[in-house]
């Protein structure tokens, strides 16, 4: 068994996801969010990748399907998978559910808010439910919604993933590839700002250090006192 980062490393030099689940499921929308960088760490391979050297597996379940919360085709892969490798069901679309709680015309706020609980109590005694009532249940479920959408992430996505992953080793590897995936996705942002908005950020950047940095120096002061 390898047991540092660097031997896992030289094994399988990066994080490696195996997306799977049926078509338009959203798999492909959730890499272009989590993978749109150069030189991320975090390699998503194809069912036909090498899956001795696969470290988590995103199995993704669309909300916006009558048949999602049960489908048997979901329910027998985690009825019969025997996998050490963990795994995180994904149900994507979210909002699909929530949608169909909406009733026609009432948009207030108290009406979202109400259709909002029926739609999470509605996927907890259907679709959760029924994961894990399954031989294998998944390690970890996430829910992801409207990734349509340009400003959505899928930040529980990667806390979800972290959760499940119990190997120390694997885990700040997998924390390594986000943070490199986080830093490129930076000087990509900061590369298509005009030079006065590259200015701007990085003022703000120093102002927020300077912060940063007062705070750590109080924390440390109430360390000592403590
Ligand atoms: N409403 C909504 N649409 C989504 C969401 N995620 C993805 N979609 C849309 O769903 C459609 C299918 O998404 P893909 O990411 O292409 O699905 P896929 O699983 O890669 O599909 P295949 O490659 O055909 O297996 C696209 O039109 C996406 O824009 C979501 O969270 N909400
Ligand atoms: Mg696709």
């Amino acid at each position: 068994m390898p047991r540092t980062i660097q031997e896992i490393k030289n094994l399988s030099p990066r994080f490696r996801i195996l997306v799977i689940g049926r078509r338009n499921a959203g798999k492909t929308t959730i890499l272009k969010k989590m993978c749109d960088s150069d030189g991320s760490d975090l390699q998503i391979v194809d069912a036909n990748g090498k899956q001795d050297q696969i470290h988590a597996v995103w199995f993704c379940i669309p909300m916006d399907e009558q048949r999602a919360p049960s489908a048997q085709f979901e329910l027998a892969f985690f009825n019969a998978r025997e996998s050490p490798v963990p795994i995180i069901a994904v149900c994507t679309k979210f909002e699909a559910l929530l949608d169909s709680e909406m009733s026609g015309e009432d948009d207030s706020s108290d009406a979202e808010e109400e259709a909002r609980q029926a739609a999470q109590s509605k996927f907890d005694r259907t679709v959760l439910q029924a994961l894990r009532g399954t031989s294998h249940p998944p390690d970890q479920i996430v829910q992801l919604q409207n990734l349509d959408e340009p400003t959505a992430g899928c930040a529980a996505l990667t806390e979800r993933t972290y959760a499940a992953i119990h190997d120390k080793t694997l885990s700040d590897l997998f924390a390594l590839a986000q943070h490199n995936s986080f830093s490129v996705g930076c000087t990509k942002v900061l590369q298509a700002m005009t030079p006065a908005g590259r200015n701007a950020c990085a003022r703000a950047i120093m102002k927020h250090s300077k912060l940063f940095a007062n705070i750590q120096r109080a924390t440390c002061r109430c360390g000592d006192i403590v």
